[in-house]
């Protein structure tokens, strides 16, 4: 047996501040020509594409940054990009600042399934850096001042012929994320990453490191929970502050199956198989009959570490 969703996944090289969300529509529209022409059911594009990566910018004013959010979605600026999509009868998924009617803030993500229509929405939940301008780091990383936690949990969807999550940059370093999602059979997890290719708290620890700690994380969650990954980049140089590449496709097994080389716009295209996901899920991965819940109390009842006396 086989199902096969042909997945591209579809870095973006940077995008400056000046640039517009008409530029990036365009860019991500000619990637969705090339998936389509390279056989492509569903297209994954990074976290917060439609913009530069404007959590390294302090406003302190908090209220400035909203001009970086979409108050709707669609909304005129992407409406050529969910034309384009139908036309193609193609699936996507995107990442976005999401402002809502209330006036709240988040990172999200959605799934767009072959016929146009949203069906899952993804608001990230880990959210990495810090609230005030921090001079000790040798760039900000205010996502804690700009978004509030998601507050959707981690769904999985059926759609396009599978059990399909998301998950956004720093999610994909935690474990719990896949886990949540392979406790609902997720066949495929689509992530999209804008990562710093240095630590901005330990000058050390650059891009290979980083590339190390990227692939570690994707690689376990998908074969500790059978499922395929897909993790999209936005790469390169924004206005004088790098990030990495790395975008790949990962498969039930914990392999990789295609990675994109370099940093500019490009697309890798995999035909996945979700019936892959069976095989482990129904033996060593086989939650129903090795999972011990008696013993796991401390990951939903702690946050943080308790030591032994
Ligand atoms: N956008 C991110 O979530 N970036 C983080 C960085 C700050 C470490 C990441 O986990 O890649």
């Amino acid at each position: 047996m086989s199902r096969i969703l042909t997945v591209a996944a579809a870095q973006l090289g940077p995008i400056q501040k000046a640039e517009t969300r008409a530029d990036v529509v365009s860019r991500m529209i000619a990637l969705m020509d090339e998936a389509k022409a390279k056989g492509a059911d569903f297209i994954v594009y990074p976290e917060l594409a439609l913009t530069t990566f404007f959590p390294r910018w302090y406003h302190e004013d908090r209220a400035e940054a909203d001009g970086w959010f979409e108050a709707a979605m669609p909304n005129p600026d992407v409406q050529p990009l969910f034309d384009k999509a139908l036309d193609y009868g193609m699936g996507m998924s995107f990442g976005y600042a999401e402002l809502t009617p209330e006036g709240r803030h988040f990172n999200s993500s959605i799934i767009v399934d072959k016929a146009g229509a949203i069906v899952g929405k993804y608001r990230k939940i880990h959210l990495p850096g810090h609230v005030e301008y921090d001079g000790s780091r040798s760039h900000q990383h205010l996502e804690k001042r700009y978004f509030e936690p998601g507050d959707l949990g981690f769904p999985v969807w059926r759609t396009m012929g599978g059990l399909i999550g998301m998950c956004i940059c720093n999610d994909r370093r935690w474990p719990e994320t896949y886990r949540v999602m392979g406790l609902q059979g997720v066949e495929m997890i689509v992530l999209g990453f804008n990562t710093p290719s240095v630590n901005a708290q330990k000058g050390g620890e650059g891009i290979a490191q980083r590339l190390f700690h990227h692939r570690l994380s994707v690689q376990a969650g998908a074969y500790q929970n059978s499922c395929w990954v897909v993790a999209v980049a936005k790469a390169g140089d924004e206005d004088g502050n790098h990030l990495m590449g790395g975008t790949l496709i990962v498969n039930p097994d914990g392999e990789i199956v295609a990675e994109l080389e370099g940093e500019a716009d490009g697309i890798i295209v995999v035909p996945c198989d979700l019936d892959a996901t069976r095989f482990g899920k129904e033996t060593i991965f086989d939650f129903a009959r090795h999972r011990r819940i008696e013993h796991y109390g401390p990951i939903t009842a702690q946050v943080g570490v308790v030591e032994p006396e």
